[in-house]
């Protein structure tokens, strides 16, 4: 079968794929390997990114280190240091987007309103009016997109930006900042805004779990070394994949690991803290990875200086002038930074996706996202999620479930190839599968308080519960006993 996306706006592919970030890119990029030319990529943007394009608040980075957070069929020899900033990865990615010819694939600007099954393939809408059709839809819109503002009574009258929406013409030198919410955009936020704002006032509800981030340049020698002999990143990369297993096993139940990541946290805030009644407030009260765990080398020294503010105080109100808490203090500031996370459960809320019988994703997922391996929906023939329900990970690279599942999705496209006759995964199969995910989280630490993890009924709907090689092992095979008979 071949088409030809590339000549027109609109019109029919084998494949279309619903976001242009490091999912979608993954999946395209493996597509092409495999000699799947005629893929479309739809992103409402207007340029490629996904995260890395929309969060741009200062100290934005990935506390992932690079030698892991990368593709590892792109290594890259050139990262300036173990943690780069957002607009470096950003970089990182266009490059190997352009490079693996997956750009060339982009249709900017164009926001998918609806995807229909139509017995035979895909219809997929746009916003501007276009209609696609494509054999297999892959929707890799990431769990991260929509930023959640929390309804607090009040209006302030200053500006007031999510961290996910912060762009540079937000008055932040000699102003006063409020900052709502600790959790990973917070902590890399603050540290960098402390020092050029005249205050920063923080405004914690639960403390997080934080870990020390070992930052380091790397220097022109390294650079040239795996510039010249690049099979060499194989060792930082392994290096870092260890700590990540031991990560792993503490946040899923390991006792030793456990005791022992707890101890570096406790050290780093002894260490970081020289206040006790600080160190106090800042001491978790939840189970460590109930939450994401926070690599940071500066947020607690940043919480001592004279001029930051720890308020855990609850909030009570918006004022024309500052946020009030129930202690009845005002606190006054210029700008109100709602570091307040995102929707990371309404997976593709966004989007009327229509299966078999007309039944809609929202219809299938009315308890609950879930997928068979986090990719396939029974009744939703040809559909292939990324970074799909219970694919997440709290202690590694999410880059590495996505690599897995493109390489999944391949083997089904090649299967579909030979087969001729939609893929659409056994409710059995399906259902089985969710239910030994959800026997497994049960048991997990993430049902021991709420986080994006989980839904409003407190289903864990994001992260998945063993460490990733079991991921790798459990995706490595399309099994096609798994998808209805023809
Ligand atoms: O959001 P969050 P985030 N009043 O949901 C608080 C990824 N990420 O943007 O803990 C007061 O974690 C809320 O309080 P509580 C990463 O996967 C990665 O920081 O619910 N506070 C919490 O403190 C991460 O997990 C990097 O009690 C309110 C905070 O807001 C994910 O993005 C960097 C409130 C929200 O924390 C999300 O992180 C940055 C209210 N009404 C982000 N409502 C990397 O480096 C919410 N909060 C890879």
């Amino acid at each position: 079968m071949s088409h030809d996306p590339l000549s027109t706006s609109a019109g029919r592919s084998r494949v279309v794929i619903i976001g242009a970030g490091f999912g979608g890119i993954a999946a395209a990029a493996a597509l092409l390997k495999a000699g799947y030319d005629d893929v479309v990529i739809l992103e409402r943007a207007e340029s490629i990114g996904g995260v890395w394009r929309d969060n741009t608040y200062p100290g934005c980075a990935c506390d992932v280190p690079a030698p892991l957070y990368s593709y590892s069929f792109a290594p890259n020899p050139a990262w300036s240091s173990r943690f780069p900033a957002h607009d470096e990865i950003l970089a990182y990615l266009r490059d190997v987007a352009s490079s693996l010819g997956v750009t060339a694939h982009v249709r900017l600007n164009t926001s998918v309103t609806a995807a229909t099954w139509t017995d035979s393939h895909w219809r997929v809408e746009t916003a501007n009016g276009d209609t696609y059709e494509a054999d297999v839809l892959i929707p890799a819109v990431g769990q991260l997109g929509t930023p959640v503002l929390p309804a607090i009574p009040g209006a302030f009258d200053g500006p007031a930006v999510h961290t996910a929406r912060w762009n540079n013409d937000l008055p932040v030198d000699g102003a006063r900042i409020a900052v709502i919410g600790t959790g990973a955009s917070a902590v890399q936020l603050v540290p960098a805004i402390a020092g050029r704002a005249a205050h920063v006032t923080v405004f914690q509800r639960t403390p997080p779990w934080t870990l020390p981030r070992p930052n380091r340049r790397y220097g022109a020698g390294r650079h040239l070394v795996y510039g010249r002999w690049p099979f060499l990143m194989a060792l930082p990369r392994a290096g870092v994949w260890a700590l990540t297993v031991v990560n792993g096993h503490a946040i899923t139940g390991g006792r030793l690991a456990g005791a022992f990541v707890r101890t570096v946290s406790r050290v780093q805030r002894r260490l970081q803290v020289r206040d006790a009644a600080l160190r106090d407030r800042v001491t978790p009260d939840e189970p460590m990875g109930c939450k994401r765990v926070l690599f940071t080398a500066d947020w607690l020294p940043a919480l001592s200086r004279p001029d930051v503010s720890l308020v855990t105080d609850k909030i009570l109100e918006l004022t024309t002038d500052g946020v009030r808490t129930t202690d009845g203090t005002v606190h006054p500031c210029d700008l109100l930074v709602y570091a307040t996370g995102f929707a990371a459960t309404d997976f593709l809320a966004g989007i009327r996706i229509s299966g078999r019988d007309g039944v809609t994703l929202a219809e299938e997922w009315r308890d609950g996202a879930y997928a068979h391996l986090g990719m396939t929906v029974p009744g939703f023939p040809n559909l292939f999620l990324v970074y799909g329900p219970n694919t997440n990970t709290g202690n590694t690279s999410v880059l590495y479930f996505l690599e897995h599942q493109a390489a999944y999705i391949v083997q089904a496209v090649r299967h579909l190839e030979d087969r001729k006759t939609p893929l659409t995964v056994c409710r059995k199969v399906a259902d089985a599968y969710d239910d030994e995910m959800q026997q497994r989280l049960s048991r997990s630490v993430w049902t021991s308080c709420q986080s994006w993890y989980r839904n409003t009924a407190g289903r864990v709907v994001t992260n998945w519960p063993g460490l990733a090689s079991e991921y790798r092992r459990r995706v490595a095979r399309m099994e096609p006993s798994d998808y209805e008979p023809t």
